[in-house]
């Protein structure tokens, strides 16, 4: 894995959370966006080397929505940034790790992503998260 791209913290309400961040931490804005593919309305937030990405669910059947029912707001998962996403893939697989899907989808800002089961991972949900950079 190359580097860390971004953290995922689940919230209630991007409205409500959104403050905390630009105000208080005083962390700039980078953008707002729905990911329908995921049942999320995500913000970015530039923190230095990596952003922080704000998930508020849409509906109630997604992850997130799931996640914060289960387990409350807070850390969700924590994305690499990487290249040839379906190479890592295959990689990964023939370590025998446990992916939640086959073929990458289709994530925030057009990125390819795939996630990791956290139950293969000691209990952290790993994304995988390709922008097509070199
Ligand atoms: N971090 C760590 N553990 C997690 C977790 C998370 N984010 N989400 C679920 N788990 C744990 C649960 O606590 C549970 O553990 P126990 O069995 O010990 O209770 C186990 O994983 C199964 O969880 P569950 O609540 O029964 O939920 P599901 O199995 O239905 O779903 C998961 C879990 C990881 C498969 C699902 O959340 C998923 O597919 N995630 C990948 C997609 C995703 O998270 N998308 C949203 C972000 C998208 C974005 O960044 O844009």
């Amino acid at each position: 894995m190359k580097k860390v791209d971004h953290i995922g913290i689940a919230v209630k309400d991007l409205q409500l959370a959104l403050p905390y961040y630009t105000e208080v931490l005083q962390l700039p804005l980078l953008g707002i966006e729905e990911v329908p593919s995921q049942n999320v309305t995500v913000a970015f937030l530039d923190a230095g080397n990596i952003k922080l990405e704000l998930l508020e669910p849409i509906g109630e059947e997604g992850a997130v929505a799931k996640f914060i029912e289960k387990r409350g707001e807070g850390m969700h998962h924590i994305a690499f940034g990487v290249t040839s996403i379906q190479e890592r893939m295959e990689e990964l697989k023939a370590k025998g790790v446990q992916l939640l899907q086959d073929q990458p989808k289709q994530g925030a800002g057009g990125a390819a992503v795939a996630f990791m089961h956290p139950k293969a991972s000691f209990g952290v949900l790993y994304e995988l998260c390709d922008k097509g950079e070199k």
